[in-house]
């Protein structure tokens, strides 16, 4: 079978292309056209708003429980490798400090190596922690600052190797900022709940766990 195509002489589709057309756009259907374009134009800014700030806030919320899950994983370390867990107040815990070897007890320079004796050890006679005057047990703290009202910080402090006194500590640091709630319950000698809440006024998390502290009789 033949199919023939019958194409539209060029002279007719010029015509209808042309542009001196008595058919334009007047000046009404231009402003009605610019109208609906901005129209179209507001809507989508909207649109891209609403998505920007929950994007925002997701992030936000995001970077929020990153701090609270740093803190709680921090904390969680220093239990898991403590052979003492002693909560004196509810708001506070305390441990012994890890058993590690990263300074030298005489000179308390910072070793990467160490020095053989473990840095709890302080009068280096190879015995941790005796309670004596020269070998007190050294601890790890971490609690609330409250000084500022809006803002209270989880704090983490620890016993200073790197100098001569014996119940010094290093500076101490912040682990997470807009803390609502810190609490810590003693469930066994070698187990802790911990309650942490953050709150920075547009997000809430909260983060609860247990702890056990593989070293504690
Ligand atoms: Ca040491
Ligand atoms: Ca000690
Ligand atoms: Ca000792
Ligand atoms: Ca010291």
């Amino acid at each position: 079978m033949r199919i023939t195509v019958k194409l539209a002489p060029f002279d007719s589709l010029r015509k209808s292309f042309s542009m001196n057309d008595s058919s334009g756009f007047t000046l009404l259907e231009l402003l009605i056209s610019i109208a609906i374009l901005s129209l179209i134009m507001l809507g989508l800014q909207q649109v891209m708003g609403t998505a920007l700030s929950a994007h925002r806030r997701t992030t936000e919320k995001t970077e929020l429980l990153a701090q609270a899950r740093y803190a709680m994983e921090r904390m969680v370390m220093f239990v898991q490798e403590t052979d003492q867990i002693a909560i004196p107040a509810v708001d506070r815990l305390v441990v012994n400090e890890r058993l590690l070897d990263t300074y030298d007890n005489d000179l308390h320079i910072y070793l990467f190596e160490g020095d053989g004796y473990l840095d709890a050890d302080n009068d280096h006679n190879g015995l941790v922690n005796e309670g004596t005057l020269e070998d007190p047990p050294d601890r790890i703290t971490f609690d609330l600052d409250r000084t500022d009202g809006n803002n209270w910080k989880l704090m983490e402090e620890m016993p200073d190797y790197g100098s001569p006194d014996l119940e010094d500590a290093k500076e101490k640091k912040v682990l997470c900022d807009h803390v609502t709630t810190f609490q810590c319950t003693l469930l066994a000698p070698n187990l802790v709940e911990i309650l942490l809440t953050l709150d920075d006024g547009e997000h809430e998390v909260s983060l609860k766990t247990r702890a056990r502290g593989f070293y504690v009789n």
